[in-house]
């Protein structure tokens, strides 16, 4: 009983963090993207800048608000998406791409953004304004990766399993699929943020309980557990949503809801680009991402000022 207690006080910093910050991180470690958040929010405000006027993305950007996640689909997604499908076809030289077999993907090394100009429509026509809404501020990219997955191993690996990033919460994640994304393809599968809530604080009591079982556990234990913690919970929960679309499209989704993707079945492969974006105080300065690149130089900023 007083052993229960003391677990239950132990990991209490991390259960109020889910809650309160949509976070896996700590309290202390969180709370700083929450201030910077509301720093952002209020500087938008005064400035004045229009807010989205698309009545169709400012209902999308409410349906994040609700559920954690949104996909979109419309002319800006399917036309940008066509051209960088295109230019991928030609196989220009300036495309570095390095197969990762034990990862089931094949990695474009070279920047993404410097890659595809046409990536900046996207942003200035779809990301900025749904994130304008979604977070009440300016918003800045802080990472950006390409790949095509495929299935090199008969079984899904990494993000391929079920998994929250564990990420800072006022993070949100984006994947863009410029030719689509069908099941078999192995688009992304999630589950809206109130349920991946419940897991994750259920999760963190599974952990718990095992850590005082097996204090030496190692990370790959851990990370063993939780995914087995995942699929056993998420076994025929029938909110998971799998978005699909025969053409571009934008999925958008808080970085901590439960989610995998990318395993596609034979004969299949996906490709997607991924960027994380967090709330800013400054307007984005698109030639500079485009000149420069946002390439992943770590998994999240240290500085929410980054
Ligand atoms: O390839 C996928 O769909 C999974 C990617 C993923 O887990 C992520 O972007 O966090
Ligand atoms: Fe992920």
């Amino acid at each position: 009983m007083l052993a229960n207690l003391r677990s239950e006080l132990a990991i209490l910093p991390q259960i109020l963090s889910i809650r309160a910050n949509r976070s896996t991180f700590g309290y202390r470690n969180s709370i700083k993207y929450h201030k910077y958040h509301d720093r952002c929010r209020s500087a938008f405000a005064k400035s004045g800048k229009n807010r989205a006027v698309d009545p169709v993305l400012k209902a999308k950007a409410a349906e994040f608000l609700d559920e954690g996640a949104a996909f979109i689909e419309n002319d800006h997604t399917k036309t940008v998406g066509a051209q960088i499908v295109e230019r991928i076809n030609s196989q220009p030289a300036n495309l570095r791409w390095e197969a990762d077999e034990a990862g089931n993907q094949i990695k474009l090394t070279s920047d993404v953004l410097t890659s595809f100009p046409e990536l900046r429509v996207l942003s200035e026509n779809v990301l900025e304004p749904f994130l304008n809404e979604v977070f009440g501020s300016n918003y800045k990219i802080f990472l950006s990766v390409m790949f095509k997955s495929v299935a090199f191993d008969d079984s899904p690996i990494g993000s391929q399993i079920w998994h929250s990033d564990g990420g800072p919460g006022t993070c949100v994640n984006i994947i863009y699929y410029p030719g689509g994304a069908r099941a078999e393809q192995g688009a992304m599968e999630l589950l809206p943020w109130s349920a991946s809530r419940k897991l994750l604080i259920g999760c963190a009591r599974h952990v718990r309980r095992f850590l005082q079982r097996s204090p030496k556990a190692s990370k790959a234990d851990i990370r063993n557990l939780k995914a087995e913690y995942y699929a056993d919970q998420i076994d025929g929960m029938l909110n998971v949503t799998r978005p699909v679309s025969d053409s571009g499209a934008v999925l958008f989704f808080r970085n901590n809801c439960v989610h995998k993707g990318g395993f596609p079945e034979p004969g299949n492969e996906r490709l997607a680009i991924i960027f994380h974006a967090y709330p800013h105080m400054d307007p984005p300065d698109y030639d500079d991402w485009f000149a420069n690149g946002r390439p992943k130089t770590a998994p999240y900023p240290v500085d929410p000022h980054f």
